[in-house]
């Protein structure tokens, strides 16, 4: 059996089990209910080829984010201007970290609440089920408030190449919240000016394969908090949306060189509701290891979220002005809450169940011991 302490374990070895250890099964209504690579093409592929011309080339591609927006909170962006050769390097120096063995990765453990570094599953406390994953994070704007002493140092080349790939994955985001602050009608800085200062954090995601993966999740559903979230996934498959509430999912494609873009809460508030928070999960497979690097781009923890504007005979979604730090305490309290009080519902109805059980089985002895008497 594997070992019950995973935290300070590497998931890679738990990958050579013949079983899924308990701790990362899920309850079967969030199980997944699609293949990881079933693929949709739902979700639009948008060129951002003629985004530096005014006029009628920019004008389509922004009504075409604009509508993604409306309908799923996702799209995916090619011709967008990152370094295909950056791509490369970024996604080789992950995976090259990945290999390293438990004991290297586990020099940058962020377990204990430590900004940035290594851990299994996630790096949110008391969670009920472990995520199949592995990550490495760290956060890369403001440049201020770096801790390189919670970068890896290995690869060697790591610390460059990530640098790199945040400014321009920092550049990328700015090109998409000015098209975003249009579609909705405002100047071109609105939402970046709402951030106050742009954050950015970086979490590498790695999903090892896994025996049983039709009974865990490599990332449970969830919407990301921030703005938006640039997300480079390899060919293998695994993100997986839904949009009427979990009934239904589909893979999103993965498609070479592209990234899939996902509005997090403060895009669905700061619109007042008109553009969605993308549902989404990550699933796992037992034939291929996944890698997909998530580029979080959210408002500084002290910029007021409110909506940039309320159309005539709307509400406001939001109740009242709360800073991002606020909101995202709260996002991450009500979430393992909501868990535990799942699984202590689902303790009671086992209770319940074993009481209604034991109970039965004492009428039917009382009854044969009756039958008993009367012969
Ligand atoms: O790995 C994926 O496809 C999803 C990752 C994700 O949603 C996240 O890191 O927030
Ligand atoms: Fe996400």
């Amino acid at each position: 059996m594997a070992p019950l302490i995973i935290c300070k374990k590497s998931l890679t070895s738990l990958a050579e089990e013949k079983y899924v250890n308990k701790k990362f099964i899920r309850d079967e209504d969030e199980r997944p209910k699609v293949a990881y690579n079933e693929f949709s093409d739902d979700i639009p592929v948008i060129s951002l080829a003629g985004i530096g011309e005014c006029g009628g080339e920019r004008a389509e591609t922004c009504r075409k984010i604009v509508a993604a927006c409306e309908e799923w909170g996702i799209f995916q962006v090619v011709d967008h201007g990152v370094d295909t050769e950056l791509v490369k390097d970024m996604t080789r120096s992950a995976r090259e970290f990945f290999d390293l063995p438990a004991e290297e990765k586990l020099r940058f453990d962020m377990s204990g609440g430590k900004k940035g570094g290594f851990i299994v599953s996630s790096h949110l406390q008391g969670e009920v089920v472990k995520d199949w994953r592995e990550i490495v994070t760290y956060f890369s704007y403001p440049i201020k408030a770096r801790d390189y002493s919670r970068w890896p140092d290995k690869p060697e080349d790591w610390r460059a190449v990530t640098e790199a790939y945040s400014e321009q994955l920092m550049e990328l985001g700015c090109k998409l919240l000015e098209i975003l602050s249009e579609g909705m009608g405002l100047e071109k800085d609105a939402l970046s000016k709402a951030c106050v200062e742009m954050d950015q954090k970086v979490v590498v995601n790695f999903y090892p394969k896994c025996p049983q993966p039709n009974l865990t999740l490599g990332l449970k559903r969830h919407t990301d908090p921030g703005l938006i979230t640039l997300l480079l996934q390899d060919q293998v498959g695994g993100l997986q949306a839904t949009r009427d509430g979990g009934k239904t999912w589909i893979t999103v494609q993965p498609v070479e060189g592209a990234f899939v873009v996902n509005l997090g809460d403060c895009g669905h508030y700061l619109s007042n509701g008109r553009f969605k928070n993308a549902d989404h999960q990550a699933v796992v497979n037992s034939n291929y290891s996944r890698l997909s690097i998530a580029t979080f781009q959210n408002p500084a923890p002290d910029a007021i979220l409110y909506p940039l504007k309320i159309e005539e005979g709307e509400k406001s979604v939001v109740n009242e002005p709360i800073t991002f730090a606020e909101m995202y305490k709260k996002k991450m309290t009500n979430d393992l809450e909501l868990s535990k009080l799942k699984k202590m519902a689902k303790e009671n109805k086992l209770q319940e169940e074993i009481l209604q059980k034991v109970k039965v089985e004492a009428q039917v002895k009382s009854c044969k011991s009756l039958e008993e008497i009367l012969a």
